[in-house]
């Protein structure tokens, strides 16, 4: 899987440039929106329930999105501190959010009657977010699109080889390469420039797909040339090329498990509250805190955060996320300076591992910036080793001088009894 070949020809500070405005981001908003919000148990619920696309089909004539503002859900994103927001296009049951010429199945031959897309683009350009396009390589809907035994939920368990068969007889995946091609050409033509480019997801080997399926080389090509500035994930299995992908994509990982991924270009994927698409029943929402512990936690690992909303079939997002984004609004409205521009701090900064502190640290402005996962409850925060490293302390929030002193080599801050208001409060240091 060495990575011998090229499409940009670019060096490692070339691309640095590239993905400059990404990486100072650090925050973005997935949106995964479409037929299934109406169903409102999981995106994959054609595959898990074992539909055939005629009995989805009440899904398509239902779908009225009589509440779709784009322009509201755009002023969440921004205040919640967002700077690019990703939208499914097409997620895996193949319903085109888009004007495409190469389907019937798009939301302008439903109810909706628009191009969902374009208002979205629309909308949040005019708010100064970056855009992103999510699109599915894999097709539930689509004709040609051969059913695989690694998603034995479409025919059960037992399914043999000769059920397959029978499934996919007829199908010819060369047609479905060329619709796939022709959207992704369609997406990165129609719609002004693209940002990002999310294609999910290949399960190469025995019985699955890969690059080969998808025509990853000349897709490849062809969105490097549509679209030079775009910042591609790592989904189309191309590894053997050095620009087959821009960065990696750990999803729904634990804050624990980003630490591997320090040095590379990564942004993790979390949903609020487990599944992606719109879930009425689901009752596993995060709390504010495990939002704030994953956006701090990818910053302090070099990497992105983008966080996902799964409106309703109106085309709002549901009160629980609205309370999510709320939160995330107060608390970036004060403290985002600990966030955007931000990475891991050198190692000389470095304060012995603990549960209770996640550091971050702007290369730009040279702070250091401590999140307060536990406050002491004297006021006392020895920072070992930190004699004649900083030369003032304030809080993030307020600005607010933090009295220190100096301790053989160790700096012993002063916090105040009364923690601010804040569930992570941030600590800002300026080194000397
Ligand atoms: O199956 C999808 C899932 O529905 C969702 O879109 C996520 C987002 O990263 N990706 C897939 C699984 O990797």
């Amino acid at each position: 899987n060495a990575q011998t070949q090229s499409i940009l020809k670019e060096t490692a500070d070339q691309k640095a440039k590239r993905m400059e405005w990404w990486t100072d981001a650090r925050f973005g908003m997935f949106i995964h929106w479409g037929l299934y919000a109406e169903a409102a148990r999981h995106e994959w619920v054609k595959q898990r329930e074992r539909m055939t696309t005629a009995q989805y089909q009440k899904y398509f004539d239902h779908f009225n999105p009589d509440e779709f503002d784009p322009k509201k859900w755009a002023k969440e994103a921004k205040a919640a501190g967002m700077k690019y927001a990703v939208l499914t296009t097409k997620h895996h049951e193949g319903f085109c959010l888009f004007d495409s010429k190469y389907t019937d199945y798009k939301a302008t031959n439903t109810p909706a009657k628009r191009d969902l897309v374009k208002e979205f683009v629309e909308a949040f350009r005019a708010e100064g977010i970056k855009i992103g396009f999510y699109y599915s390589l894999i097709d539930w809907h689509h004709p040609d699109f051969t059913i695989d035994r690694v998603h034995p939920q479409r025919l059960g368990e037992n399914a043999t080889e000769a059920d397959y068969a029978a499934l996919n007889k007829g199908k010819d995946m060369r047609r479905y390469r060329e619709y796939l091609h022709n959207q992704v050409k369609e997406l990165l033509t129609n719609y002004g420039k693209i940002d990002i480019l999310w294609l999910d997801f290949s399960y190469p080997g025995k019985n699955g797909k890969g690059h080969e399926d998808w025509g990853g080389v000349d897709l490849l090509k062809m969105i490097r040339k549509l679209q030079p500035g775009i910042i591609i994930d790592n989904r189309l299995d191309l590894n053997n090329y050095t620009d087959g992908y821009d960065f990696e994509t750990p999803e729904q990982v634990k804050p624990s498990a980003l630490q591997k991924y320090k040095g590379k270009y990564w942004e993790t994927c979390q949903t609020f509250s487990g599944s992606w698409g719109y879930y009425r029943d689901e009752n596993t929402w995060k709390t504010h805190r495990q939002l704030l512990d994953l956006l701090i936690t990818s910053v302090a690992n070099g990497g992105n955060l983008i966080l996902n909303v799964g409106p309703t079939a109106r085309g709002e997002f549901d009160y629980r996320a609205n309370h999510a984004l709320d939160s995330l609004s107060y608390w970036m409205h004060a403290n985002n300076k600990s966030i955007y521009n931000c990475t891991y701090p050198p190692d000389n900064y470095k304060l012995p591992e603990s549960a209770d502190i996640r550091q971050t640290y702007n290369p730009h402005t040279k702070r250091l910036y401590l999140h307060l996962f536990a406050y002491p409850a004297d006021g006392k925060l020895v920072l070992p080793g930190f004699a004649n490293k900083i030369s003032y302390a304030q809080f993030l929030n307020d600005a607010s001088e933090l009295l220190y002193k100096t301790e053989g080599g160790n700096i012993i801050l002063q916090l105040p009894k009364q923690q601010p208001p804040y569930a992570v409060p941030v600590i800002e240091l300026f080194l000397q």
